[in-house]
Order: structure tokens, then C-alpha cells, then sequence
């Protein structure tokens, strides 16, 4: 029945391809009929009957709705010592800063002299305490939240960060993490106060120049058709100075500014402190020809005739939306066969994987997923058959360092941790797009600076992949086998400002776990003056970047990710070894282990590769090098496999772009991590992070940096931190306009020695011996349909 039913189901199909769908239906339907009758009567006899009305509608009367299970025991995560803070610990934590009169309201702020929350999320338990509880039924943990407080009503102003807790009861208790005045107020990051007050004062300059505006910007007004655009980088080398760039550009789409459309007018507001009153706009720019003190000078100039203009042609201004709306072209006709629905996966018998809270468990791995605002997803605890290998594997830091010529663009540098991940746009997971409708979806949490309240988001989605592809394959005279590979999903999307970053865990049958991340959303462009005098012959591009529209330039720029890889290869005491590979003559190689005379007569050459090892002594950054080719391998020299090699984990950076920035840039203290691909440290619970929020607005003095936890403390027997940095550098073209489409970098943590043997081996494979005696195969899905939603999920 089964057989006969999808026999029938594809030659349905095959039929529906042979009826072109421009037909009217009239036709399809006779068509269809005597196709049907025929090719019905050819296949089976009796049953004809299917066929008749042409339709798939009457084959699901056949194949009923796959059996679904809910993969979700509950979603509680404050029995979770990793889980997010939820909106109800939240709450309690304001509660106390309230109390304690750190803050005075829950409004929402107006004013830079008031104190308010500007981030919240969990603050992690010591590792040696969540270990005793996790290993040694030590006593409960309890759940601790990290807070930013922007304390403007402070003398000076400064920003604090604070740990609160035990949350749950009324014991909480406030611990001071900074100390007043440590983090200077100019150091902070930008929130919506200071943006308004930078809009505030930028109001009557753009009055000033509205006749320069109107004439350049093809009759537009500010802020009618125009707003400016703060996000311009480091707002000072010196922590006490903070001096913000804007330029002017179209809005975008709903409140924000249109990056792909900024226009050649710029700034400078001069905004340290609290007191509005006393910031100031100089260092005007218009076509990158400037500074003019102010909107005055500029406006004389431009009125006399003394510098060069720009006029955007009539209804360029209609035009811009069109250039970036992210809808399908209809003037494009579509491709043969893209109306019908792609090919897609399901799942036949239910859910593989179980959710506890912030527990996943799925085919002998189990792990927790924690998240903040700040540096997104992390995952903690992860065991693969009940072993425990990684402690912490987190998205740490995010680069993007932008190369322009352009007065108020040049030399950007984004440091997304800072903005947060997890907080800027109300993240959703698009289904049937972000993940499998079958996925299940998990909310993060975040507070909310703007209202003083938090909130929550749809950001991870988690669910079992069909590879399509095998893991494993063989075949010869003997036998033919194989290993469908199959892999649990944990995938983040995250969107912060333009560009939307997806990041992706993949635990894999034999142990290993990939991480990656990809970058796609909008390109932030420059604005491309032709007339120019940096102009070369090739109006086409610049040292820059190409033009990649009318009035638009791709800047380029590198996005560089940084990830904590706390393993623990069994225990916390590991170690750090590098594999070299190496070339040269036979001797040579041997002696790296004996010491032999001769080379031994049966090498047909005299040349050959071989491997050398150096256990690392002390904290040591590392880079790639395709002349200097090595593995990088996390040992417990106390843990043996079978064989009595000492059991590890390879990590394995997939392909990566490096740093070209050298040290004489401002930024590369602050960003050191991003000269290393791979940096080892013993662990500190104070070294938690690659980056501080804070360093990129004092780039003279950066205080929490890698760089500053590489100091050569030893490594042997250690509880290891591995820092690892891939990235890739991005020439914006035309095709990403008006979406980049994704790219993907990432590393792979590898079994290296880790078993006996292949860890896959017991899972149901497919086996056939060639005498067609002996045959396995994995569990066999009965026909069904894949489930249109899941009744259990709200949000399908
Ligand atoms: C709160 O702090 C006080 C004093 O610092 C300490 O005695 C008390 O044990 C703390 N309570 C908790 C629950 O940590
Ligand atoms: C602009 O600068 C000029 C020259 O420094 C000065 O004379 C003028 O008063 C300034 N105008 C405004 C509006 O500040
Ligand atoms: C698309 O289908 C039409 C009509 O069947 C056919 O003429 C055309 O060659 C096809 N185009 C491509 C690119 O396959
Ligand atoms: C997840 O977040 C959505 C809002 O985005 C909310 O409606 C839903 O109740 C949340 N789910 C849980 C389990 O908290
Ligand atoms: C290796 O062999 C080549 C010729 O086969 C010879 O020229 C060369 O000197 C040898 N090198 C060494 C290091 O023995
Ligand atoms: C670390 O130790 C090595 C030698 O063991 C030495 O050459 C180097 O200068 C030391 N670096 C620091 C930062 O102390
Ligand atoms: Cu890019």
C-alpha cells in the first residue's frame, strides 16, 4: 500500500510538471483527467479512482500528518544555573537597583543626568562553584545578573556595573563589580538619551544650511526627508573626551537611517558629559571638503560659490527605496518551475532532541544555552556521551573595521559587543527562511534602555538537520555502507544595525561540533562623488571600493568574530599542544625522536613530510600561516585512549581571512584579539571576555583587551581558555545590492584521539554485503506528511 501510494504520488507529480501551469484550469482539468485514467489504469488496477480529480489533495487521504513529539519538556529556565535571566528576574533586578537607590525611576530616561539601566543579562557562577554543583551535588548555585548602570546623576558621571543576587528570593544582595568613577561616562556607549540630545543639537546647524540641502539633496529637508547618523565610530582616543561624528542620509526604512544612501554632509559634535547645554557642533564637511568651524561658514562658502557642489538629479529622492527594498522584482519574470515549492526536509517520526529549560539533549550530546544582550549565545557544559568537553563555547566579540575616504566615515570600527547582539532589533526567527518550520524556538532576553523595561525575543531555534549527504561511506566488492549524516542545529540570528549575523553550532554524530557564522543584510555604503579631485582615470572604483550605485560606494571592511573556547577535554587540567607539519630530509625526521646515523636504505627519496609536537609552556598567540602549517590540539595527558595516547581535541579554524591592520593603528590595543587566530590563557574568572564594552571610546588606554591576559603564565596541566578569531574581508560589488548574501566563516572542535575509534559506530547505519545476505538500514520512515505546524509552538 505504502509502495503503491508513493508510486502514485510521483507520477501525480510527474503529471503536474507534463500540465503547464499557463493552461487554464479547464484544460489542466481535462488534461489531467485522461492522463490520470491512463497512466492510472497502466500502474494499478482497481484504484484509478485517485487519479481522477488530478489532484494531491486526494493522496493525503492516503498518507496521514507525520507523528510529531513535542521535543519540549518545559521551558523553565530558572531552574537553569546557565539560562537566560528571565523577564521575571529582570524585574527584581530593577526592583533592587530601585530600592537601593542606584536608579530613582523606571521611566524612561529623558536625561543624561539620570541614572539608568542600560544592560542587563546573567551573570554566569564561578566555574569552581557551578562545577561542584554540576559534578559533586554541590549546594544550589543560585542566579546572579550582571547590570550596566548609566549613572549621570553621579559626581562625576560614570557608568557601574553591579551583580545582583541570588535572584528568586528576597535575599539578593548588590555587589558593586566597578568602582566609582573607573569607567569614565565618556567611555559609554551610545543609547537613545544621547542620540536625541545629538540630534538636539545638531537641529539649527541643518536649519542654517536647509537652502545647501535642498539644492544637493534633489529638494530635500531635514529632518522631513533626512536624518543624521551618529554611529561613526570611536567617539574619542581618551576615555574622558567624546567628540561624535554624523552624517546626513535619507531615511530608511521606519526611524532609521538608510546607510546605503548617506549623503556627502558631516560633523562633528562635541558631546562630553552630561550638560547638553555646553556641547557644540564644529568640523563641518560637505563633499569632504572642509572643516568649516560651523553651518555658517560652510553655508557662506557654498552660497559664494567657493567650493564644489553636488546636485542630485530631480527624483533621485523617489528612487532610493527602490534601490534597497528587499522584495522581489516583478518586473523580472520568474524562473521556469520557481512557483512550485522547493525541495525540503521533515521529520517522519517526531523530535530526536529533548528541551529542558536551557538543556538540550540529542544522540549522546547534552548542553546548556545561555545569552545577554551584550555578546549574544553561549553554550556551557557540553558532554558527549555523558564526557564533558567544552566548559564555555561563546560568541565573545564582533569587528567590523571599515577603510573609506570619506570626512565622516573614514576609518570606522564597529565593536558589536558594545551595541549588543542580542539586543538591537526586535530578532525574530523567520520560519520556513531562519530554520525548518519543525524547529523548535527558544527566547532570549534583553533590557530595554530606551523604556527602562525588558523584553524578550524569538532568537535561537534549534532542530535536527538532514545533511543529505554521507558522513561516512564505503563500498567494495564485499559490502556497501554508510551513515546518513544527520546534526542538531543551535542557530542564532542576530541583526545589529545594517548587518544580520547568524550564528550556528552543528554537534555531529562522531563528536564533532562545528561553529559558525555568517554574515548577510545590508552593506553600509559611502557616498560616491565622481567629480572627486581623489579621483583616479577608472571612474569605476577607488582605493576603497567600487561604485556599486549611482551615488553609493561598497566601503571595505573585514568582520572579524571572536569566540571563548573554554574546553575541558574530561577535566578542567589540560593541555596545549601544536602539531607542525613539516617537510625536509628523512633523517631530519627521525630525529626528531632518535637519534639515527643514516638514512635507511629503502626511502625511495630522500625528502618527506613528517610531524613535529611542542606542548605550549606558557600563554602563547597564534596565527595561520599556509608556510607553517600546524594543528592545534587541547590534551588531558592523564586521559588515554585504547591505544594510550593522550586524549584530545583538535580545534580547526575553517577558512579565515587575518588581521593587515598592523600595531601602529590606534585600534589594535584595544582589538588585539583580532591579531591572533588562536591565543591560549590559563582561565580567570575575571579574563571573561576578548574585548570590554568600553575600550573602543578610550582606544588610548584600552583596559580589557587580550593582549593584557597574554602574560606568560604557564599552561602545562591547565584549566585552558582558547581564544579563537576567524573572519573574512568583504569588497562590497554589485551583488550586494541590495542584500549580501550570506558568507560563512567558522571552526571546527574535532576528536583527536578523543576515542578508540569511530564514535558513530553505534548508530543504526545502512549495510548491505554484496551477496545481498546480510542487510541493516537505518530506522525506516512510514509515509507521511510533514506536519503544516506544530500545535505546540505559538509562533508558527
Ligand atoms: C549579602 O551581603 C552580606 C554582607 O556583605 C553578607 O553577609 C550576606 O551573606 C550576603 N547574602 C547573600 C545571600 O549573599
Ligand atoms: C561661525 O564662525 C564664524 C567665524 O569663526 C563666526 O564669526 C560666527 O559668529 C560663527 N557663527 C555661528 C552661528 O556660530
Ligand atoms: C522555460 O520553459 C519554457 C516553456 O516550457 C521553455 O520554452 C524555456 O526554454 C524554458 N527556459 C529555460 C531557461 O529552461
Ligand atoms: C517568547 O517570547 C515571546 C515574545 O517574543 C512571548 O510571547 C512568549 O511568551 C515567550 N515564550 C516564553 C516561553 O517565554
Ligand atoms: C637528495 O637526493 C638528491 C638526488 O636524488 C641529491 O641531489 C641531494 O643532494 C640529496 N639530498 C640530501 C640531503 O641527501
Ligand atoms: C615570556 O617568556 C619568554 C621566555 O620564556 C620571554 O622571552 C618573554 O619576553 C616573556 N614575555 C612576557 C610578556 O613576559
Ligand atoms: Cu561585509
Amino acid at each position: 500500500m505504502v509502495t503503491e501510494t508513493s508510486k502514485k504520488t510521483a507520477l501525480a507529480d510527474r503529471m503536474k510538471t507534463v500540465c503547464c501551469c499557463q493552461i487554464l484550469g479547464a484544460v489542466i482539468f481535462a488534461i489531467g483527467l485522461a492522463v490520470g485514467i491512463v497512466i492510472g489504469l497502466f500502474v494499478n488496477h482497481g484504484q484509478n479512482r485517485i487519479f481522477q480529480s488530478h489532484n494531491i489533495v486526494s493522496m493525503e487521504r492516503q498518507v496521514s500528518q507525520c507523528p510529531t513529539r513535542n521535543p519540549i519538556i518545559h521551558l523553565d529556565y530558572e531552574s537553569s544555573i546557565f539560562a537566560p535571566l528571565t523577564i521575571r528576574e529582570m524585574i527584581q533586578v530593577a526592583q533592587i537597583l530601585l530600592k537601593q537607590s542606584i536608579i530613582l525611576s523606571l521611566n524612561e530616561p529623558t536625561r543624561l543626568t539620570q541614572n539608568f539601566i542600560t544592560s542587563m543579562y546573567l551573570h554566569p557562577p564561578t566555574k569552581a562553584i557551578a562545577l561542584a554543583y554540576l559534578d559533586n551535588g554541590g549546594p544550589s548555585v543560585g542566579r546572579y545578573a550582571k547590570v550596566h548602570v548609566q549613572r549621570g546623576s553621579a559626581s562625576p558621571p560614570d557608568i557601574m556595573e553591579y551583580k545582583v543576587g541570588p535572584l528568586g528570593d528576597n535575599k539578593a544582595n548588590i555587589t558593586q563589580l566597578t568602582k566609582e568613577g573607573d569607567i569614565h561616562f565618556n567611555s559609554r556607549p551610545y543609547e537613545k538619551v544621547e542620540i536625541t540630545n545629538l540630534k538636539n543639537a545638531i537641529a539649527k546647524d541643518m536649519n542654517i544650511l536647509a537652502p545647501l540641502i535642498a539644492e544637493s539633496f534633489d529638494g530635500a529637508m531635514y529632518p522631513r526627508d533626512l536624518t543624521a547618523f551618529f554611529f561613526n565610530g570611536a567617539a574619542g582616543f581618551r576615555a574622558e573626551e567624546r567628540d561624535t561624528r554624523f552624517v546626513i542620509g535619507f531615511w530608511g526604512f521606519k526611524n532609521k537611517v538608510d546607510l546605503f544612501h548617506l549623503l556627502p554632509l558631516s560633523g562633528t559634535i562635541h558631546s562630553p558629559g552630561t550638560d547638553t547645554s555646553r556641547w557644540y557642533t564644529h568640523m563641518f564637511y560637505y563633499l569632504n571638503q572642509g572643516p568649516y568651524r560651523n553651518a555658517s561658514e560652510l553655508m557662506e562658502s557654498y552660497r559664494h560659490n567657493k567650493i564644489r557642489k553636488i546636485k542630485l538629479p530631480d527624483g533621485y529622492r523617489d528612487t532610493t527605496r527602490d534601490r534597497i527594498f528587499p522584495k522581489r522584482d516583478e518586473r523580472k519574470p520568474l524562473r521556469n518551475f520557481s512557483h512550485r515549492p522547493g525541495s525540503r526536509s521533515y521529520e517522519p517520526d517526531g523530535a530526536r532532541y529533548t528541551v529542558a529549560g536551557s538543556k538540550i539533549r540529542w544522540m549522546g550530546w547534552e548542553f546548556d544555552i545561555s545569552a545577554g544582550q551584550m555578546r549574544g549565545v553561549s553554550l556551557f557544559d557540553i558532554r558527549f556521551k555523558r564526557e564533558r568537553i567544552i566548559y564555555e563555547l561563546s560568541s565573545s566579540e564582533t569587528v567590523v573595521t571599515y577603510a573609506n575616504d570619506d570626512s565622516a566615515q573614514n576609518g570606522i570600527i564597529y565593536t558589536d559587543a558594545s551595541f549588543g547582539l542580542l539586543s538591537g532589533h526586535p530578532i525574530m526567527i523567520l520560519r520556513d527562511v531562519d530554520c525548518p518550520q519543525y524547529a523548535t524556538i527558544l527566547n532570549t532576553t534583553y533590557w530595554s534602555s530606551a523604556t527602562q523595561k525588558p523584553g524578550q525575543y524569538q532568537s535561537i531555534c534549534i532542530f535536527e538537520a538532514d545533511g543529505q549527504e554521507p558522513l561516512w561511506r564505503h563500498n567494495d566488492y564485499s559490502f556497501a555502507a554508510g551513515l546518513r549524516n544527520r546534526y542538531l542545529v543551535v542557530r542564532v540570528p542576530t541583526a545589529v544595525g545594517n548587518y544580520d549575523y547568524i550564528f550556528e553550532y552543528h554537534f555531529y554524530l562522531d563528536g564533532k561540533l562545528y561553529t559558525t557564522v555568517s554574515a548577510t543584510g545590508y552593506i553600509h555604503t559611502t557616498f560616491w562623488d565622481v567629480q572627486s579631485p581623489h579621483m583616479g582615470s577608472d571612474k569605476t572604483k577607488t582605493p576603497f571600493g567600487y561604485r556599486v550605485s549611482d551615488y553609493s560606494m561598497g566601503a571595505i571592511h573585514d568582520h572579524t568574530f571572536g569566540f571563548k573556547v573554554d574546553m575541558d577535554v574530561i577535566s578542567m587540567s589540560n593541555t596545549f599542544k601544536v602539531i607542525k607539519w613539516r617537510a625536509g630530509n628523512i633523517l631530519d625526521a627521525f630525529r626528531t625522536q632518535v637519534n639515527i646515523q643514516e638514512q635507511p636504505p629503502y626511502f625511495a627519496y630522500n625528502q618527506t613530510r613528517y610531524i613535529e609536537w611542542e606542548t605550549l609552556q606558557q600563554e602563547r598567540e597564534m596565527q595561520l600561516s599556509y608556510d607553517d602549517q600546524t594543528f592545534w590540539i587541547v590534551v588531558n595527558d592523564k586521559e588515554k585512549n585504547k591505544w594510550g595516547v593522550e586524549r584530545g581535541y583538535q580545534i580547526a579554524p575553517l577558512k579565515t581571512a587575518a588581521q593587515t591592520l598592523t600595531e601602529a593603528h590606534p585600534a589594535m590595543r584595544a582589538l588585539s584579539f583580532t591579531k591572533y587566530h588562536c591565543a591560549v590563557t590559563k582561565r580567570k574568572e575575571d579574563e571573561q571576555h576578548l574585548t570590554s564594552t568600553y575600550d573602543i571610546n578610550r582606544l588610548e588606554n584600552p583596559k580589557g583587551h587580550l593582549d593584557l591576559m597574554l602574560d606568560n603564565e604557564s599552561i602545562i596541566d591547565q584549566d585552558l581558555v582558547t581564544w579563537v578569531t576567524v573572519g573574512f574581508l568583504h569588497v562590497p560589488t554589485s551583488e550586494d545590492v541590495p542584500m549580501t548574501t550570506k558568507v560563512a566563516t567558522g571552526f571546527l572542535l574535532k576528536p583527536f584521539n578523543f576515542f578508540d575509534n569511530t564514535a558513530s559506530f553505534d548508530m543504526p547505519e545502512y549495510y548491505e554485503s554484496a551477496d545481498h545476505k546480510d542487510y541493516t538500514h537505518e530506522p525506516e520512515a512510514e509515509a507521511c506528511h510533514e506536519a503544516k505546524y506544530r500545535k505546540f509552538c505559538k509562533y508558527c
